[in-house]
């Protein structure tokens, strides 16, 4: 799972579709800039969460050289439909995009402003047997944004994650996580009040077969926390950032859903 692309540089997010990964300049790309005031307001039904509240059996953390991944086993898989979601999608992994300064990190922006972290929970369309089909259409995956704030105060769920962070701080490293936590608390409490819209996935191929949610809550991370994603290494340098910037919206429509 090492890449010809990478976050700057000769094969950085500009060069992407010249390296042979065409469907990266294509007119349905993420992230995007959410401009506040141009938001349509519709009122989807609630997400459906399911399994979200369980502690998962197992969980691998992995350094892939471009994101932390954490990779899942359950008794019953996770699952969310409604809420305008195309179809009813299973939790696949989650992983985290970042940046070197408090500033910098999240790969949406909200009128133009940054977060320093931002986690994407990435499901798959469950009329889809293999990730390989799915990523041939249109509502094969829907991925779910969260960002984070820093804060002072103690993120129990982010903590759990802490040790296996400092295991993977080399390019490929792969370790479990002993206790792991539930995807439920890694996520902001308000679920029902989210931006919309349907776009990609991020890094190469950049597949136009995501529909796109973003929550308006944050979630908390201390300072020490963020450091541990800024300490993960491709080899032999760190990381650094692995945002892609905001892609042009071509006309598409972002909706804001609030009951
Ligand atoms: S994202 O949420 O838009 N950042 C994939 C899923 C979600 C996003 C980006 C990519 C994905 O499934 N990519 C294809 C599989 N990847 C595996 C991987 O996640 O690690 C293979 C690859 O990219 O070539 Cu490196
Ligand atoms: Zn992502």
């Amino acid at each position: 799972d090492d890449h010809s692309w990478s976050y700057d540089g000769e094969a950085g997010p500009e060069k992407w579709s010249h390296l042979g990964y065409s469907q990266c300049s294509g007119q349905r790309q993420s992230p995007i800039n959410v401009v506040t005031n141009r938001v349509i307001r519709r009122h989807f039904k609630p997400i459906v969460f399911e399994n979200f509240n369980q502690i998962p059996e197992e969980m691998n953390m992995t350094n892939n050289f471009h994101s932390a991944k954490a990779t899942l086993d359950w008794e019953r898989t996770p699952k969310i439909s409604s809420g305008g979601l195309p179809g009813e999608y299973r939790v696949i992994n989650f992983h985290f995009h970042w940046g070197r300064m408090d500033y910098r990190g999240s790969e949406h922006t909200i009128d133009g402003e940054s977060y320093p972290l931002e986690m994407h929970i990435v499901s798959q369309n469950t009329k889809y047997d293999e990730l390989s089909e799915a990523l041939q259409h249109p509502d094969g995956l829907a991925v779910m944004g969260i960002m984070f704030e820093v804060s002072r105060a103690n993120n129990r769920a982010m903590k759990r994650l802490e040790p296996a962070l400092r295991r993977i701080v080399k390019g490929g490293a792969s370790v479990s996580v002993d206790e792991p936590p539930r995807l439920q608390d890694l996520m902001p409490w308000n679920t029902n009040d989210f931006y919309r819209y349907d776009g990609s996935l991020t890094t190469p191929n950049c597949n136009e077969v995501v529909t796109w949610t973003i929550f308006l809550e944050t979630v908390k991370i201390t300072q020490k926390q963020l450091e541990l994603f800024r300490a993960l290494k491709k080899n032999p340098a760190p990381i650094g950032r692995n945002y892609r910037p905001p892609q042009a919206r071509y006309g598409r429509s972002v909706y804001l859903s609030q009951p």
